[in-house]
């Protein structure tokens, strides 16, 4: 099993980011990035297996770890380090049968409940959002704070990574909540130096 030994997970949305989302993501590897989630759902099938393909080749370049939402079947192709659930995405037990040990399974949970049963099923990790309000709002709810935050951590033993309007400056009382970790999409790819935002999120950590 290979091992989380990452804070901070870059999730792209190419929508996001001013530059060619490839560049974006070899700036943030070039900052010392270790873990990137490729997330683009309106993309054809032929396009995401040939952005996951050269975001592979980049990531294992410098040594970071790689995930594929949901595609179970990219990830396999590619030969990703996980896959990253989501709500209607197959089911944890189902995707572990076709990933095996080797692979990582991430979860997206947005409380105490789905937490704990992505928890049970064999997540190896999850997210655990919106901690604050976030861009994409209308997608995932209200805020659940670090309170919900902070419940979890008493009832999971997995690691949890915060999602959903983490800054650099809020990241001091979300770790002080006792996450593992966060999880970022804008406050990275919309900044002016995806680079030096990445070093700042990092020296943060
Ligand atoms: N998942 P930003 S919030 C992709 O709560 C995603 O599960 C969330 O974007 C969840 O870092 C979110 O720009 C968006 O706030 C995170």
């Amino acid at each position: 099993m290979q091992a989380i030994d990452f804070r901070l997970y870059l999730i792209t949305d190419r929508k996001a980011t001013r530059l060619p989302l490839e560049e974006a993501v070899e700036e943030a590897l070039k900052a010392g990035l270790k873990a990137v989630q490729l997330r683009e759902k309106d993309m054809t099938d032929q396009e995401l297996l040939v952005l996951a393909t050269r975001l592979r080749e980049l990531s294992s370049r410098y040594g970071a770890k790689l995930f594929i939402n949901d595609r179970v079947d990219v990830a396999l192709l590619v030969g990703a380090d996980g896959v990253h659930l989501g709500h209607d995405s197959m089911p944890i037990p189902v995707v572990r049968v076709l990933v095996g040990d080797k692979m990582l399974i991430a979860k997206s949970t947005h409380g105490v409940d789905e937490a704990i049963e992505a928890a049970r099923k064999g997540a190896d990790f999850i997210t655990l959002g919106p901690i604050y309000e976030t861009p994409s709002k209308l997608m995932y709810g209200d805020p659940i704070g670090l309170e919900t935050l902070q419940k979890v951590r008493k009832k999971v033993n997995i690691p949890i990574f915060a999602i959903g309007g983490i800054k650099v400056y809020n990241i001091s009382d979300v770790m002080g909540s006792r996450a593992d970790g966060i999880a970022v999409i804008s406050g990275i790819l919309s900044s002016d130096s995806v680079f030096n935002e990445t070093k700042k999120y990092l020296e943060s950590l």
